[in-house]
């Protein structure tokens, strides 16, 4: 693939996402949508960039912002928002909503809201990858919240003890909720991540698709090839409030400015062409998967009690 439909191609998906969650926003009020949001506009390119480095088999352990990851990584859309209305069709025959998705069949498994929990599962199944002598990898993504959080060490230690083909993958947004990095954390984090062993990556254009890929492939082929983890970091922004569909620049514990300067680098924003040449086709794809969604019937009574 040459540059140009490199780039075409990861705009395409990262679009795809975009539009998706921009027609949950549209959705929100009607009340179709029977589940928490935790939106990931603005971050789409980290998924988007990293998973067009994995294959089939590889694994991503995702959290509760999941949706793009879960459809970067090849998850059905009809099924998502089918999901996401809590109907029948919907992935988990609407049990999980949009914090708890999966997709084994597409290798997306473990969301949970409880920051940080999927870590160690990415770690005991790239564990058991080792025993079995496989050659497939795993990644678990988490926001830079869950660097404080005491599983994410167990993890590391654990991971560069056993020589585990995991990719801790963090989503640096550079918030917890409402609180800043600087608030929260006295360490430095490739310091710490060295001090374990494990290489570290850093992307700081976190808005570029063809920086990310490019830059996110150096630390899975790390992974792939020597079946030992890695950690990388990818600064991004979150555009939307923390959980749901608006804005919070009200909350007054950031600025408008500093998310404008990412806009100002997003080429799902400004580059207009290539916009234009995805955006029907795209509609189409999500106008027909809300109709499924819609078309999918409710749970049953007796549905309560099963898969659970
Ligand atoms: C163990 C735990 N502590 C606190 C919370 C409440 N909580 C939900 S999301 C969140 C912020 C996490 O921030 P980060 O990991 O950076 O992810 P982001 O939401 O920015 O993607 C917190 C504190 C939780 N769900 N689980
Ligand atoms: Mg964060």
């Amino acid at each position: 693939m040459d540059l140009d439909s490199n780039y075409k191609s990861l705009f395409y998906e990262a679009l795809r996402i975009r539009l998706v969650e921009e027609k949950i926003i549209e959705l929100y009020p009607s009340d179709l949508i029977q589940s928490p949001v935790h939106l990931s506009i603005g971050q789409e390119q980290v998924a988007v960039g990293v998973c067009s480095n994995l294959n089939e088999d590889d694994w991503v352990f995702i959290n509760y912002r999941g949706h793009a990851f879960y459809l970067a990584k090849g998850g059905p859309m009809p099924e998502l928002f089918a999901e996401l209305m809590g109907k029948k069709k919907g992935l988990s025959k609407g049990k999980a909503g949009s914090m708890h998705l999966a997709s084994p069949k597409h290798g997306v498994i473990g969301a949970s809201a409880v920051v940080g929990s999927t870590i160690s599962h990415a770690v005991g199944a790239a564990l058991m990858s080792k025993i079995q002598n496989k050659n497939n990898i795993y990644v678990t993504n988490f926001g830079d919240g869950a660097l404080e959080q005491g599983v994410l060490h167990e993890s590391l230690n654990f991971a560069a003890l056993y020589n585990v083909p995991v990719l801790f993958l963090c989503e640096d947004n550079n918030l917890a909720v409402h609180s800043p990095k600087y608030e929260r954390q006295a360490f430095s984090i490739d310091n710490l991540i060295e001090s374990y062993g494990i290489p570290y990556y850093s992307i700081e254009e976190g808005y570029d698709p063809i920086t990310v890929k490019n830059k996110s492939k150096k630390a899975i082929d790390y992974v792939r090839n020597s079946r030992k983890p890695a950690f990388l970091k990818i600064q991004t922004a979150r555009y939307k409030e923390h959980v749901g569909p608006g804005e919070d620049f009200k909350a007054g514990y950031r600025s408008q400015e500093e998310i404008n300067k990412w806009k100002n680098l997003d080429p799902l924003i400004n580059d207009k062409e290539t916009y234009d040449e995805f955006y029907d086709q795209i509609s189409n794809e999500i106008n027909a998967a809300v109709d499924f969604g819609i078309n999918s019937p409710l749970p049953d009574k007796e549905d309560l009690l099963s898969d659970v």
